[in-house]
């Protein structure tokens, strides 16, 4: 057995005016909570340091930049990592980056994977950016993540720390059955993520009450199809006026919640996760070497969207064989 014991730390809003002081005090709180329940590592939300500011549309750069982090840590993220250190917990947790790079500035939305000793051992920057880039009044609130954010330039890596082999993904990230390919391809065995997911989806209010089910499924999903555990963890609530769902849980690489959160609080929920628990669906079943079939694949990476079937033909010949 190669046990980590995770704890997914659910948050609840942050208002507009909390300061990240204010922030980093609850996610200390969380740290605690999860030494004493045995935790080695925490995995906090997207964004997990302010409000979800692409609710909104900000023309003035100066107040945009305001909600990025230009160093991590920062001396306001500081005190998490020191306490995190002395407590000996590693911990995941997403944040808006802002580089500056030969004048030019570039913005992501990130996460990054601390070992227990304080140190930042990986880095993962959103790829599927949800959404749109300009203003839509029409729309309840703004989802600008498509504005604020440009793709993620470091693809789905997997690093070995905590006695296993951990990936990293960003919230929209989670539907995409890609992202678990490509770090299962890589053997991961637990993949963190974060996620803000407004229940309200203005472009397709009929998905509305399936916001939990489709949550769980594709969670689901990318663990059992590459026998991996999941790490699923919501800043959840009414966050200036906007409800985001909980949902928060960790699923097993059988594709069982194993553990699920009851509120859309600040919210802590752990369990004993045995990584040799992958190994009975990676040799088997999921025994990637034996029965992925990689030529009849050609079309997932020939395009992005849906093509007709002569242009398919034309992007994977194999699709235009004679029977
Ligand atoms: N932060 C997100 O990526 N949210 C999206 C919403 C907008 C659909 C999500 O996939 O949950």
């Amino acid at each position: 057995m190669r046990i980590i014991t995770v704890g997914a730390a659910q948050l609840g809003p942050i208002a507009r005016d909390e300061s990240r002081a204010r922030v980093v005090e609850r996610l200390i709180a969380l740290l605690r909570r999860a030494k004493d329940r045995g935790c080695g590592l925490v995995v906090f939300p997207e964004l997990a340091l302010t409000t979800f500011f692409p609710r909104w549309y900000i023309e003035d750069e100066a107040e945009l930049d305001r909600w990025y982090e230009t160093e991590m840590p920062g001396p306001e993220t500081a005190p998490l990592f020191d306490e995190a250190k002395r407590l000996g917990i590693g911990f995941s947790i997403g944040y808006a980056e802002l580089v500056r790079e030969g004048g030019a500035t570039r913005r992501f939305n990130t996460a990054i994977l601390v070992d227990r000793s304080g140190a930042i051992v990986a880095k993962y920057r959103k790829i599927h950016l949800p959404g749109h880039a300009e203003h839509e009044p029409w729309r309840a609130f703004q989802h600008l993540e498509k504005r604020y954010f440009e793709p993620g330039d470091l693809g789905f890596r997997v690093t070995d720390a905590f006695g296993g082999r951990i990936g990293m993904c960003i919230c929209n990230d989670r539907r995409w059955p890609e992202t678990y390919r490509v770090m299962g391809l890589q053997g991961v065995e637990m993949v963190l993520l974060g996620y803000n997911t407004p229940i309200q989806n203005p472009p397709a209010p009929e998905h509305d009450a399936l916001s939990w089910h489709h949550n769980a499924l594709v969670m689901q999903a990318g663990a059992y199809q590459n026998g991996t555990w999941v790490v699923g963890v919501a800043k959840g609530g009414v966050e200036e006026g906007v409800h985001q769902m909980g949902g928060t849980q960790i699923i097993a690489p059988s594709g069982e919640t194993v553990a699920l959160a009851v509120t859309e609080g600040d919210e802590l929920i752990t369990a004993d996760c045995d990584l040799d628990l992958c190994n009975s669906y990676k040799q088997t079943v999921f025994a990637f070497h034996k029965h992925r079939q990689p030529h009849a694949y050609g079309l997932i990476t020939g395009t992005a969207g849906v093509v007709a079937p002569e242009e398919a033909v034309r992007l994977d010949p194999a699709l235009g064989k004679p029977a």
